[in-house]
């Protein structure tokens, strides 16, 4: 069952979600891994893939800037210092078909998420050549795919505040697991912006616009990978002023393996959050009923998973459950909102 072939070109055994975009995610027990291979990490469109990148692709960088640059690959290549991050990727609507009642959106199961090695230039270098003004407040990322069947509106352009564009992590990657960057996954740039929704990791960049207010550009304004600021009840009308952009993802936990160990069972998996850091994990055998702490390795760096290691009776349910650094926990029941976001509640594997 896990080798599922499919129609994609370079990619093997991921589920296609029911879109007319490309969607599709990873299998839990093919995220077992510390780096997720390029074939196996989900694919989130909200438009159309470009079909190869033009030999004249250029990346502008404009707006509130004092020199405006267009760059090529190899300018920000050799122009600028190369850096790495090892980040986990995340769309914000991962886990979204655990909801009740359903929202509205694609229904991700568990794995629509990944870690990667991203190489790449730091976006604040980028900016820093272009000569940021004074006004600079947000920076908006721009790209050529388009909504499906609509091809003069963008299928998806979101931004960054500064302080993050500026920070040392947020890189313009070219390189994913030491191979170039595959154009589905944004080829010949993207955005890496660890610790935010995967909606910020714009791919196939060919725009920085650096903005003197938030950015508001498509799947950026509205309740578009939005949170409300109060509870919402199922059915009721959403007022977008009660909705703010999200910056960052909560803490989460994955169990990617489980073996029978004599009367016990051994299992694993990964944890991760978004600007605070994982603290703890603890696993449950028995559906919850009591946890027992499991053992937490060290991730490479401080934005990819760790993996978490335990052991529990044999007989029942298993959860992971990770607590971050301010004491947050993953809740047992997935936390509804309207447009099925953030979803990091407990995942029960049953055996
Ligand atoms: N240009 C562009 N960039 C995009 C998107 C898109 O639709 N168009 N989707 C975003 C979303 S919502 C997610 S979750 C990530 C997914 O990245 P991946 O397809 O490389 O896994 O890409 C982001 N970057
Ligand atoms: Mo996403």
């Amino acid at each position: 069952m896990l080798d599922r072939p499919t129609h994609i070109p370079g990619k093997r055994s991921l589920i296609l979600l029911d879109d007319p975009a490309l969607n599709a995610e990873t299998p839990a027990p093919l995220l077992d891994t510390a780096l997720t291979p390029n074939e196996l990490f989900f694919l989130r469109n909200n438009g159309t893939v470009p079909e190869e990148v033009p030999g004249d692709w250029m990346l502008n960088v404009e707006g509130a800037v004092r020199r405006p640059l267009r760059l090529t690959v190899d300018q920000l290549r050799t122009g600028f210092p190369v850096h790495e991050v090892v980040a986990v990727l995340e769309c914000a609507g991962n886990g979204r078909a655990t909801f009740t009642p359903p929202t509205d959106g694609l229904a991700w199961g568990p794995g629509a998420v990944g870690c990667a090695r991203w190489r790449g230039v730091r976006m604040a270098d980028v900016l820093r050549a272009a000569g940021l003004l004074p006004g600079a407040l947000y920076i908006a990322h721009e790209s050529p795919d388009h909504a499906i069947g609509k091809p003069d509106r963008p299928a998806l352009s979101r931004g960054i505040p500064l302080d993050k564009a500026l920070a040392p992590e947020t890189l313009l990657a070219f390189e994913m697991n030491g191979e170039p960057l595959p154009r589905l996954h944004g080829a010949p740039l993207r955005v890496v912006v660890p610790g935010y929704p995967g909606s910020a990791w714009q791919k196939w960049l060919n725009r920085l616009w650096v903005r003197d207010c938030e950015h508001d550009g498509a799947k950026m304004t509205g309740t578009d990978y939005r949170m409300p600021t109060r509870p919402y009840a199922p059915g009721e009308a959403m007022d977008p002023a009660d909705f703010r952009v999200i910056t960052d993802m909560p803490v989460k936990s994955l169990i990617t393996h489980h073996a029978r160990q004599g009367d016990q069972v051994a299992l694993r998996g990964f944890a991760w959050s978004g600007h605070v850091p994982v603290a703890s994990v603890v696993v449950s055998g028995d559906g919850g009923a009591s946890w027992a702490p499991a053992v937490l390795e060290p991730g490479e760096g401080p934005w990819a998973w760790r993996r978490f290691r335990g052991l529990v009776p044999l007989g029942g349910t298993l959860m992971a459950r990770a607590t971050d650094s301010q004491g947050n926990s993953q809740p047992m029941a997935p936390p509804w909102n309207p447009r099925g976001y953030l979803n990091n509640a407990v995942v029960a594997v049953g055996i």
